[in-house]
């Protein structure tokens, strides 16, 4: 039978989902997960997933709760499928059967073929009652960056770009900066503080010598992915300062330091294979700042699933 919801399980699972916002920009590519734990309809618990490596939402929130002999009668509301397996963190189910609570409330299944609906079987063969597909869209919407890579084994690709009122991102000797403004300048860095990447093409490294570093926002930096698969640079550009991790996709794999892993690919493969291996590094999330060739390169290969264009009011052929 259909499972009904109620007004209940909305207001608390939406509790769950503000929580597990909080991990944005920490816990990637990890999902981000919001946990509240109920007793009698009030919140005596939560929790939600701080850190990549760190603790479960589960965990958090049952640490949370000062009184656990409550659980047992409590009602447990969590955004994803608890995990099953032990992998950086133990499985969460093994500790939910610890506490045998009343209820668990899920809002969408976990897309890693290794929990994916192990979760709530698990749980249910220990006689837990389970529902899921609670704020389901609400939750999947949130991680869409999860379940991307994890669907698709790459990481989630965003592309980037800012355009004059005529349809131009740049002028013929490849200078840009003049298109946006400070304001979506610092919106940019924003939007770089949230993705694990930031990819350029060897133009944009030899024109603008970028940092690709986040200074007019609070953030992490993000690594830094530079494709050059003709090995055109030479490392004396800012990107290879080594103050932040850069992954550089040319020929020269003799180059590599700590803080520099140069990487060789076959040239007609090194989006894709880089992706693949982007992906096993732990990579997320991209954003590709560009410029024009690599931006068409992704488009091309139709490795992208978000698009944001700044439009400058500005024509470049003003006359
Ligand atoms: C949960 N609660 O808060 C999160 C889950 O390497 P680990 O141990 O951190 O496990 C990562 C996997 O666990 C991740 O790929 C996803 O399937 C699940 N994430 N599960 O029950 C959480 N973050
Ligand atoms: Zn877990």
């Amino acid at each position: 039978m259909p499972y009904v919801c109620i007004m209940d399980d909305l207001k608390f699972m939406n509790r769950a989902l503000e929580l597990a916002a909080n991990g944005k920009g920490s816990v990637s590519p990890n999902p981000m997960v919001g946990c509240v734990i109920v007793y009698d309809n009030k919140i005596i618990g939560e929790g939600w997933h701080k850190e990549f490596g760190g603790p479960h939402a589960e965990v958090m929130a049952v640490e949370s709760v000062a009184d656990k002999t409550l659980i047992g009668e409590s009602v447990i509301y969590v955004t994803l499928e608890p995990c099953s397996y032990h992998g950086k963190t133990p499985a969460c189910t093994d500790l939910l059967m610890t506490y045998l609570p009343r209820r668990v409330v899920v809002a969408c299944l976990d897309p890693n073929p290794q929990v994916s609906g192990k979760g709530v079987e698990i749980l249910r063969s220990a006689g837990i009652d389970v529902d899921f597909g609670v704020l389901e869209s609400e939750a999947k919407a949130l991680n869409k960056q999860f379940f991307v890579s994890m669907n698709t084994q790459r990481p989630y690709i965003i592309l980037k770009w800012a355009q004059t009122a005529d349809g131009f991102i740049a002028r013929l000797n490849y200078d840009s900066k003049w298109i946006s403004s400070s304001l979506s300048r610092q919106l940019v860095h924003k939007w770089r503080s949230e993705e694990d990447g930031i990819l350029v093409g060897y133009n944009t490294v030899k024109y603008d010598n970028p940092e690709l570093s986040v200074r007019d926002w609070e953030g992490r930096n993000p690594v830094r992915i530079i494709v050059d698969p003709h090995g055109k640079l030479e490392g004396q550009a800012k990107v290879f300062d080594s103050s932040v991790k850069t992954y550089w996709f040319n020929g020269r794999e003799d180059l590599s330091s700590p803080n520099l892993v140069v990487k060789r690919f076959p040239k007609e493969h090194t989006l894709l294979d880089g992706l693949e291996f982007l992906y096993k590094e732990n990579i997320g999330s991209v954003i590709v700042e560009g410029g024009a060739a690599i931006l068409q390169q992704f488009i091309k290969d139709g490795l992208w699933d978000e698009a944001r264009i700044i439009r400058s009011k500005d024509k470049l052929d003003a006359g």
